[in-house]
């Protein structure tokens, strides 16, 4: 009798196994439909900047212009971002000094894509004259995107007179500038606080869309993105005018994908 109870026990553990195996396969099988296929992601942990990702660029003078990846966490855990550090005493006043980084290889857009980057404003004290910005710029420089004809941008401008700042939104075709999004600028000056954002830009090219989401908060939304191109650079990049003590911003956790 104890056998038999024994032998219908491990035939119902040996059913149950089966099926537990075959529910834990579906929800592969589901998540493996589900991954996206990512085109590039750095998240800096390597502590240094991966040249098989990232090209410096850089464009006017400087006192001082740092690119690197840094520990920004004062204790001893560690927490790797790309740095760009800028200090512009005594340089040309009638210059904006431009630097940054841009991916080595292009990233073709036409199946849509999501971008999501993080960017520490780093409360600055006195963000005067001080961006931030993504660019997703078709042609290569070593120098500033900015110059180049067709571009889309998001970024934020330091807002005078120190702590706050506003987004910006604009796009660049056959050489002329438009602004998408200015958050009421040049009418409304005051900006607003910024701190930690993440960013993620979606690019859908079946309906030409643009979404912008901010810290989880839609801030906009296009029906027709305008991109002219279907594969660019991307580009992370700081500007700062002249005369101004060393500012860093740093951005992290980069990941371009599709859906
Ligand atoms: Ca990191």
């Amino acid at each position: 009798m104890a056998v038999l109870i024994t032998l219908v026990l491990v035939l119902v553990l040996v059913c149950c196994g089966l099926k537990i195996g075959n529910r834990t396969d579906d929800i592969i099988a589901e998540r493996l439909e589900l991954t996206e296929i990512v085109e590039l992601r750095d998240n800096f942990s390597d502590g240094t900047l991966n040249l098989q990702l990232w090209q410096i660029t850089r464009e006017g003078d400087f006192k001082e212009s740092i690119i690197d990846v840094y520990d920004v966490d004062p204790t001893e855990n560690v927490d790797f971002r790309l740095r760009l550090r800028a200090n512009t005493i005594g340089t040309r006043d009638d210059t904006v000094k431009f630097h940054g980084v841009r991916s080595v290889e292009k990233i073709n857009f036409s199946e849509g894509k999501e971008i999501s980057f993080d960017l520490d404003w780093n409360n600055q004290s006195n963000g005067c004259y001080l961006t931030a910005s993504l660019y997703l710029c078709p042609t290569v420089t070593n120098g500033n995107p900015r110059k180049e004809k067709d571009w889309l941008k998001f970024g934020y401008v330091g807002v005078p007179p120190e702590r706050n700042a506003r987004g910006v939104i604009a796009a660049k075709s056959d050489g002329k500038v438009k602004y998408l999004y200015t958050e009421g600028w040049p009418e409304q000056r005051t900006g607003r606080h910024i701190a930690y954002q993440r960013i993620k830009i979606i690019l859908d090219d079946k309906n030409k869309s643009l979404k912008i989401i901010e810290n989880g908060k839609e801030i906009y939304c296009s029906l027709s993105h305008g991109l002219e191109f279907s594969s660019a650079y991307l580009y992370l990049q700081m500007s700062s005018h002249s005369n101004y003590p060393a500012r860093e911003i740093y951005f992290d956790n980069v990941v371009v994908a599709s859906k």
